[in-house]
Protein backbone atom coordinates (compact mmCIF):
# COMPACT_ATOMS: atom_id res chain seq x y z
CA UNK A 1 0.00 0.00 0.00
CA UNK A 2 0.98 3.82 -0.62
CA UNK A 3 -1.35 5.84 0.64
CA UNK A 4 0.10 8.82 2.25
CA UNK A 5 -0.21 9.03 6.12
CA UNK A 6 -1.58 4.81 6.47
CA UNK A 7 1.63 4.40 9.30
CA UNK A 8 -0.54 6.21 11.59
CA UNK A 9 -3.48 4.31 11.46
CA UNK A 10 -1.40 1.59 13.34
CA UNK A 11 -0.78 2.71 16.77
CA UNK A 12 2.08 -0.38 16.83
CA UNK A 13 3.78 1.27 13.77
CA UNK A 14 3.94 4.77 15.82
CA UNK A 15 5.26 3.65 19.10
CA UNK A 16 7.77 1.55 17.05
CA UNK A 17 8.96 4.99 15.36
CA UNK A 18 9.22 6.76 18.96
CA UNK A 19 11.74 4.11 20.59
CA UNK A 20 14.34 4.50 17.59
CA UNK A 21 17.22 5.79 18.83
CA UNK A 22 18.29 8.64 16.57
CA UNK A 23 22.03 9.51 17.45
CA UNK A 24 22.81 5.67 17.65
CA UNK A 25 21.41 6.16 13.94
CA UNK A 26 23.85 9.42 13.39
CA UNK A 27 26.75 7.67 14.68
CA UNK A 28 26.17 4.86 12.25
CA UNK A 29 26.38 7.54 9.39
CA UNK A 30 28.96 9.25 11.48
CA UNK A 31 31.26 5.85 10.71
CA UNK A 32 30.27 5.89 6.88
CA UNK A 33 31.18 9.39 6.64
CA UNK A 34 34.89 8.39 8.53
CA UNK A 35 35.29 6.11 4.69
CA UNK A 36 35.13 9.25 3.18
CA UNK A 37 38.49 9.83 0.62
CA UNK A 38 39.00 13.54 1.90
CA UNK A 39 38.88 16.16 -0.97
CA UNK A 40 39.23 19.63 -0.87
CA UNK A 41 36.26 20.66 -2.82
CA UNK A 42 33.89 19.21 -1.26
CA UNK A 43 32.61 17.42 2.60
CA UNK A 44 33.12 13.66 3.76
CA UNK A 45 29.37 12.87 4.18
CA UNK A 46 27.73 9.66 5.92
CA UNK A 47 24.39 8.49 5.36
CA UNK A 48 22.20 6.12 5.91
CA UNK A 49 18.75 4.87 4.81
CA UNK A 50 16.18 3.53 7.41
CA UNK A 51 12.79 2.15 7.68
CA UNK A 52 11.09 4.63 9.60
CA UNK A 53 8.46 1.94 11.36
CA UNK A 54 11.59 -0.17 12.59
CA UNK A 55 14.42 1.46 12.97
CA UNK A 56 16.25 -1.15 10.14
CA UNK A 57 18.95 -0.23 8.32
CA UNK A 58 18.04 -0.36 4.17
CA UNK A 59 21.63 1.23 2.96
CA UNK A 60 24.43 2.88 3.90
CA UNK A 61 26.57 5.32 1.91
CA UNK A 62 29.34 8.32 2.12
CA UNK A 63 30.74 10.82 -0.53
CA UNK A 64 33.02 9.32 -3.24
CA UNK A 65 31.93 6.08 -2.19
CA UNK A 66 30.53 4.79 -5.66
CA UNK A 67 32.36 5.59 -9.18
CA UNK A 68 32.60 9.44 -10.21
CA UNK A 69 31.92 12.47 -8.03
CA UNK A 70 29.23 10.86 -5.45
CA UNK A 71 27.50 12.07 -2.39
CA UNK A 72 26.77 10.13 0.45
CA UNK A 73 22.55 10.34 -0.02
CA UNK A 74 23.08 9.67 -3.31
CA UNK A 75 25.21 6.29 -2.03
CA UNK A 76 22.42 5.43 -0.29
CA UNK A 77 19.91 5.07 -2.91
CA UNK A 78 21.71 4.58 -6.15
CA UNK A 79 22.87 1.04 -3.76
CA UNK A 80 19.32 0.38 -2.63
CA UNK A 81 18.44 0.26 -6.16
CA UNK A 82 21.16 -1.60 -7.89
CA UNK A 83 20.38 -4.56 -4.79
CA UNK A 84 16.76 -3.81 -6.47
CA UNK A 85 18.20 -3.69 -10.09
CA UNK A 86 16.12 -0.56 -10.69
CA UNK A 87 17.49 2.40 -11.86
CA UNK A 88 18.31 5.23 -9.12
CA UNK A 89 15.33 7.26 -10.15
CA UNK A 90 12.85 4.74 -9.57
CA UNK A 91 14.42 3.43 -6.01
CA UNK A 92 11.32 4.96 -4.71
CA UNK A 93 9.39 2.06 -6.25
CA UNK A 94 11.35 -0.57 -3.86
CA UNK A 95 11.53 1.42 -0.48
CA UNK A 96 8.95 1.37 2.05
CA UNK A 97 6.42 3.89 2.01
CA UNK A 98 7.94 5.08 5.45
CA UNK A 99 11.76 5.80 4.61
CA UNK A 100 13.71 8.09 6.78
CA UNK A 101 16.96 9.51 5.63
CA UNK A 102 20.05 10.18 8.09
CA UNK A 103 22.95 12.37 7.03
CA UNK A 104 25.13 14.10 9.07
CA UNK A 105 25.05 17.16 6.72
CA UNK A 106 22.09 18.62 5.23
CA UNK A 107 21.45 17.63 1.75
CA UNK A 108 22.88 19.50 -0.90
CA UNK A 109 20.66 22.24 -3.08
CA UNK A 110 23.25 22.73 -5.16
CA UNK A 111 26.29 21.32 -6.30
CA UNK A 112 29.65 23.26 -7.91
CA UNK A 113 29.90 20.53 -10.47
CA UNK A 114 26.56 20.81 -11.51
CA UNK A 115 25.84 17.43 -11.10
CA UNK A 116 22.11 16.43 -10.19
CA UNK A 117 21.54 17.79 -5.94
CA UNK A 118 20.63 15.48 -3.40
CA UNK A 119 17.82 17.30 -2.25
CA UNK A 120 15.54 16.89 -6.03
CA UNK A 121 17.16 12.87 -5.70
CA UNK A 122 15.20 12.96 -2.32
CA UNK A 123 12.16 14.36 -3.49
CA UNK A 124 11.63 12.75 -7.31
CA UNK A 125 12.38 9.58 -4.99
CA UNK A 126 8.65 8.27 -5.00
CA UNK A 127 6.38 5.09 -4.97
CA UNK A 128 3.92 4.50 -8.21
CA UNK A 129 0.77 6.13 -6.77
CA UNK A 130 3.36 9.30 -6.89
CA UNK A 131 3.65 10.10 -3.20
CA UNK A 132 7.20 10.51 -1.50
CA UNK A 133 8.43 7.54 0.40
CA UNK A 134 11.18 9.79 1.97
CA UNK A 135 9.22 11.45 4.97
CA UNK A 136 11.79 12.53 7.52
CA UNK A 137 15.50 13.48 6.94
CA UNK A 138 17.65 13.66 10.09
CA UNK A 139 20.54 15.66 10.01
CA UNK A 140 23.81 16.02 11.96
CA UNK A 141 25.16 19.85 10.67
CA UNK A 142 23.73 22.45 8.28
CA UNK A 143 26.52 22.66 5.46
CA UNK A 144 28.96 25.63 6.05
CA UNK A 145 28.74 28.74 4.17
CA UNK A 146 31.82 27.61 2.43
CA UNK A 147 31.15 26.47 -0.97
CA UNK A 148 27.66 27.61 -1.86
CA UNK A 149 26.84 30.16 0.29
CA UNK A 150 23.36 29.07 2.25
CA UNK A 151 22.62 25.94 2.19
CA UNK A 152 18.84 26.34 1.08
CA UNK A 153 18.55 22.64 1.20
CA UNK A 154 16.36 22.01 4.16
CA UNK A 155 14.01 24.57 3.28
CA UNK A 156 13.29 23.09 -0.36
CA UNK A 157 12.81 19.42 1.49
CA UNK A 158 10.26 20.97 4.02
CA UNK A 159 8.36 23.49 0.83
CA UNK A 160 7.84 19.76 -0.32
CA UNK A 161 6.52 17.86 2.98
CA UNK A 162 9.63 16.42 4.01
CA UNK A 163 10.66 17.18 7.23
CA UNK A 164 13.73 17.73 8.87
CA UNK A 165 15.19 17.05 11.70
CA UNK A 166 18.59 18.03 13.42
CA UNK A 167 19.84 15.66 15.59
CA UNK A 168 22.08 17.34 18.09
CA UNK A 169 25.55 16.17 19.89
CA UNK A 170 27.62 14.82 17.24
CA UNK A 171 28.49 18.18 15.16
CA UNK A 172 32.25 18.93 16.39
CA UNK A 173 33.10 15.41 15.24
CA UNK A 174 30.67 15.76 11.98
CA UNK A 175 32.43 18.71 11.18
CA UNK A 176 35.83 17.13 11.68
CA UNK A 177 35.64 14.29 9.55
CA UNK A 178 33.82 16.39 7.27
CA UNK A 179 36.73 18.70 6.46
CA UNK A 180 39.33 16.48 6.67
CA UNK A 181 41.77 16.89 3.67
CA UNK A 182 40.72 20.93 3.46
CA UNK A 183 42.78 23.78 3.64
CA UNK A 184 42.69 25.41 7.83
C1 LIG B 1 26.23 16.45 1.37
C2 LIG B 1 27.81 14.95 0.47
C3 LIG B 1 28.62 16.08 0.08
C4 LIG B 1 28.14 17.38 0.33
N1 LIG B 1 26.95 17.53 0.99
N2 LIG B 1 25.07 16.63 2.04
N3 LIG B 1 26.64 15.20 1.10
N4 LIG B 1 29.82 15.88 -0.53
O1 LIG B 1 28.15 13.77 0.27
C5 LIG B 1 28.17 19.73 -0.44
C6 LIG B 1 29.07 20.67 -1.24
C7 LIG B 1 29.42 20.11 -2.63
C8 LIG B 1 30.19 21.15 -3.43
C9 LIG B 1 30.96 20.57 -4.60
N5 LIG B 1 28.83 18.47 -0.09
O2 LIG B 1 30.26 17.64 -4.91
O3 LIG B 1 28.37 21.88 -1.40
O4 LIG B 1 31.67 18.51 -6.76
O5 LIG B 1 30.16 18.93 -2.51
O6 LIG B 1 29.20 18.31 -7.07
O7 LIG B 1 29.29 22.14 -3.92
O8 LIG B 1 30.08 20.03 -5.56
P1 LIG B 1 30.31 18.55 -6.10
ZN1 LIG C 1 24.45 16.01 -2.29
Amino acid sequence: MCVEGHRFDDPSQTEAAHAIDHLALMREALEEAKQSPPKPSNYCVGALLVDGDNGEVLARGYTLELEGNTHAEQCCLAKFAQAFDVPEERVGEVLPTNTTLYTTMEPCNLRLSGNLPCVDRIIRTKCKDGHSVIRKVYLGVKEPEKFVGENKGRAKLEEHRIECIHVPGLENEILKVATAGHEK
